[in-house]
């Protein structure tokens, strides 16, 4: 299904062209990141690289990285670019340290985010007749204000019912005749599977599509979210350090998320060597944030995984394409030297007859040797069945694993419902090692 597009001046804007406006705001934030910033200043001074020698994008590769470490070190305003005056919100995440990660925005950068999130839900088919719920957290982390904002923007009626409380988001989604979902991918599958439970029909809901990220899902669980919920579903990406949700989004073409491109840079990078590598390369993706005055992040290195791409997408966009996230060089597990990615692991799971995609990783180290031990829920169909059939997906799962991900584990199945649910960001991995 084609669905309109918010913005086509930009979103299906020639290449060259692009490129140039991307160069032209490109010096501007430099220059402001230069000046405001001392951090950055210095950093720029150590490689020997002033404002004036940055031109075009091609320049991008002179400048040097900033990290999540940056934002830590200079807690909690270091890194601002504009007077606090200016300030209007600031927006966060949990840092893994225990203190936050703040991201200060001024009218502008509200306004912008707003914008790239007016986009991604009319790639979803939102308009001024759509109800989008919106059960993202809201607060500090961006998921519920940034698709509140957007849902506002294209002039949709919106339900901020924030995250939780299962019962009611579907007793809203059905009294109200909810069109768009925005949760995350995990919460729309429990939200599914409760549908099931309360045997509710899917045909009783409104829904059309949801806007589903803020943690890594697989093409599969696409599937099973799509099956139970009776919706098309999107990936839609987003960091604090950049914006918030919407940096790129996917269209009904579903394949990859385009990157609003006016607003940030993308770059793959060789996450070794700190070198910039080709479209359809995989590698860490880094963003150089272009309009942004509060709190300008210059080819911030975000960890994530991906490859990117340039041709045109069927939709009519002519914005690069993320493809899905592969995975963080930093959740990447090392499991007796073996590169494990949790992602790897779930796309095994979900492909398996009698599994539900509620997993769990358990890492641990005994006489110096690691393990891993995967606990994984069976169906409610399977748990009633013969010993011999459980052992049979067990045999099964072993298998897949060790040819995906290289590695022997120990397969645990666990009665439905027994992994934790999550409303946010779901948790799979305990890693016992202390490393
Ligand atoms: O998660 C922003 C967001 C909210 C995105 C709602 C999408 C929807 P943070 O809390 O700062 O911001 O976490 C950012 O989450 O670097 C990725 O590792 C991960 N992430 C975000 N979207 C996706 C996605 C929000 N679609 C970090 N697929 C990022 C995989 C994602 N991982």
């Amino acid at each position: 299904m084609r669905t309109k597009i918010w913005n086509s001046d930009v979103e299906c804007m020639d290449r060259e062209r692009l490129r140039a406006l991307q160069g032209e705001r490109l010096r501007a934030v430099v220059k402001r990141e230069y000046e405001n910033v001392p951090l950055y200043r210095e950093r720029m001074d150590e490689k020997g690289v002033k404002p004036a020698d940055i031109r075009t994008v091609d320049d991008l590769q002179y400048l040097p990285f900033m990290e999540k470490t940056d934002l830590r070190d200079t807690f909690p305003y270091g890194l601002f670019a504009a007077p606090k005056k200016d300030i209007v919100r600031i927006q966060g995440s949990s840092g893994t340290t225990g203190k936050p990660i703040v991201s200060g925005y001024t009218q502008n950068d509200i306004d912008a985010w707003t914008e790239m999130m007016a986009r991604t839900l009319t790639a979803a088919g939102a308009d001024e007749n759509s109800i989008v719920q919106v059960c993202y957290g809201y607060g500090l982390f961006t998921g519920g204000l940034g698709a509140h904002q957007g849902a506002g923007r294209i002039g949709a009626m919106t339900v901020p019912m924030s995250s939780g409380n299962t019962q009611r988001q579907i007793m809203m989604m059905l009294e109200l005749g909810t069109t768009h979902l925005c949760c995350t991918p995990s919460y729309a599958l429990y939200l599914g599977e409760t549908l099931e439970k309360m045997r509710i029909d899917r045909s009783q809901l409104k829904l059309k599509a949801g806007c589903f990220g803020a943690e890594p899902w697989t093409e599969e669980m696409r599937g099973e979210i799509e099956r139970l919920l009776g919706l098309d579903a999107l990936d839609i990406y987003g960091l604090t350090e950049i914006a918030g949700p919407g940096v790129s989004f996917e269209c009904m073409e579903k394949h990859g998320m385009h990157v609003n491109e006016d607003h940030v840079i993308p770059e793959i990078i060789n996450p070794l060597t700190g070198k910039a590598l080709p479209y359809g390369e995989k590698g860490e993706l880094v963003f150089t944030t272009i309009t942004k005055e509060g709190m300008p992040m210059i080819r911030y290195r975000t960890h994530d995984i991906c490859r990117l791409h340039d041709e045109k997408c069927a939709c009519g966009r002519t914005l690069v394409r993320m493809e899905r996230l592969m995975g963080r060089t930093d959740d990447m597990l090392v499991i007796r030297g073996v590169n494990v990615f949790p992602s790897q692991i779930e796309s095994v799971l979900v492909g398996v007859q009698g599994v539900a995609p509620h997993y769990l990783l358990v890492v641990d180290r005994q006489n110096a040797t690691d393990s891993l031990e995967i606990q994984v829920e069976v169906t409610d169909d399977m748990f009633a069945d013969s010993l011999g059939k459980l052992e049979e997906i067990k045999r099964i799962i072993g298998e897949r694993i060790k040819s995906v991900a290289g590695i022997k584990a120990l397969i645990t199945l666990v009665g439905p419902g027994t992994i934790p649910r999550f409303e946010g960001k779901a948790k799979r991995v305990i890693d016992k090692r202390n490393l």
